[in-house]
């Protein structure tokens, strides 16, 4: 069986049981085309089309006639973001920016701004509802606090929320928070939540959440809104995030799990078997991806149900390559990701991406397996802890059958 069919019937069975967190829209979108699974090169770069898409909106904003986005503002020549505050809230800033009075953001203003803050890094989007990456890629934006910072914020302030455009309708509205503090300092070594305008040098298309989305680095899809329209400043303490309302952990950071790329699943005695794949860094970093491949003739270890005593074999984490990203037009990359004066990355893999690994060839003995892999993280914990509630991110051993013929 193909890795691949998993997501897709993962899928299926989420519309088929009307999870809560997703309109049938959206899994139709989001199946229309399988995961990718990076094959080759050393960083695992997504082209913008390739990615899976998660998204609501009836219609879709990006496939509105060219008039109606001029209109609406999705597109860069019209684009507009507006930052007030949460007419809810007795939160105070000293210049909200308003479409009404002239003030809002426009993207020239965010061009002028990108010019001494604007910075890059690599970066992957997985949703927290199904069990593959959507795509990974670098991402260019500016720091929000530099646009935020322009707004003179005085008092009140617990939370932003951010929102995109939504045709008007608040069914449709997709929307989150954020802690001020979060928005305002990354800790050492963290990324900056980024008013995102590129992807891989290139500027953001409709599908992939241009003119202008946010992403949050260490956050799982959701918090990284597209067809950004507005962001507001609230005293709220709590979040109103569409994800929460949707019966999702909103404090849901990326984990650590590895995937198997599309690997046949029926070979013969003579092939080397080559088993590879892909590895999500999440906060909790990646030390290793190991694989175990049973004889289902063999008994599976006893009173071990996530199979921490079973036989796993060390892979290989493929080294940094950059010879894909060099060739990108982009701002400078993130010193928290990359050394600025050896453009090399400070640790292999890095936080919040994804990895390739491989596995030296194998000769199988002919015979049915079971095939599994997973992570070790940089704290030495074995990934996916036995986590069964999925509501803060999807993160399962992967297992794949294999037919080895005489
Ligand atoms: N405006 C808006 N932003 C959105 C969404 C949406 O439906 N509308 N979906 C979110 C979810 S749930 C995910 S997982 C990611 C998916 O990003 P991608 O389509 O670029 O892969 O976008 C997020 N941003
Ligand atoms: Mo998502």
């Amino acid at each position: 069986m193909k890795p691949k069919s998993f997501s897709r019937r993962d899928l299926f069975k989420l519309g088929a049981a009307g999870a809560a967190a997703f309109t049938s829209a959206e899994v139709q979108a989001a199946g229309k085309k399988a995961g990718p699974v990076c094959e080759d090169g050393g960083c695992c770069i997504t082209p913008s089309g390739d990615f899976y898409n998660v998204e609501r909106g009836n219609p879709l904003p990006y496939k509105l006639p060219i008039e109606k986005q001029r209109e609406i503002g999705m597109v860069r020549e019209t684009w507009q973001l507006e930052i007030i505050t949460d007419p809810a809230s007795n939160s105070k800033i000293e210049r909200p920016m308003l479409r009404s009075n002239g003030t809002a953001l426009t993207f020239d203003k965010l061009m002028e701004i990108a010019k001494t803050k604007a910075v890059s890094y690599l970066k992957v989007i997985t949703c927290n509802n199904l069990a593959d990456p959507l795509g990974h890629g670098l991402w260019e934006g500016v720091p929000l606090r530099d646009v935020l910072w322009h707004c003179g914020p005085v008092e009140n302030l617990r939370h932003v929320w951010y929102h995109g455009h939504h045709n008007e309708d608040p069914k449709q509205m997709f929307k989150c928070y954020l802690p001020m503090n979060r928005v305002f300092e990354d800790s050492p070594g963290e990324l900056p939540v980024i008013l995102c305008y590129k992807l891989n040098g290139e500027f953001l298309t409709g599908e992939r959440g241009g003119p202008v989305r946010m992403i949050v680095p260490e956050a799982y899809g959701f918090k990284s809104v597209k067809w950004l329209q507005r962001v507001g400043f609230t005293n709220a303490h709590q979040s109103d995030d569409t994800y929460a309302n949707g019966n999702n952990d909103i404090n849901s950071w990326l984990k650590t799990f590895a995937r198997f790329a599309d690997l046949p699943g029926k070979i013969s005695v003579s092939d080397a078997y080559t088993i590879h794949g892909n590895a999500q860094i999440g906060i909790s970093g990646l030390k290793k991806v190991q694989f175990w491949l049973r004889d289902v003739r063999e008994p599976l270890p006893a009173n071990d149900p996530h199979f921490t005593k079973a036989p796993w074999q060390d892979a290989q984490i493929v080294p940094f390559d950059g010879t894909t990203i060099a060739g990108f037009k982009s701002a400078p990359l993130h010193p928290a990701q990359f050394d600025p004066v050896t453009k090399k990355p400070r640790e292999w893999p890095l936080r919040h991406t994804l990895c390739r690994w491989a596995a030296k060839p194998l000769k199988i003995a002919p015979g049915s397996y079971e095939l599994r892999c997973r992570t070790i993280d940089a704290n030495d914990i074995a990934q996916p802890m036995p986590r069964p509630f999925p509501k803060s991110g999807k993160n399962n051993i992967q297992k794949m059958l294999l037919e080895v013929m005489a």
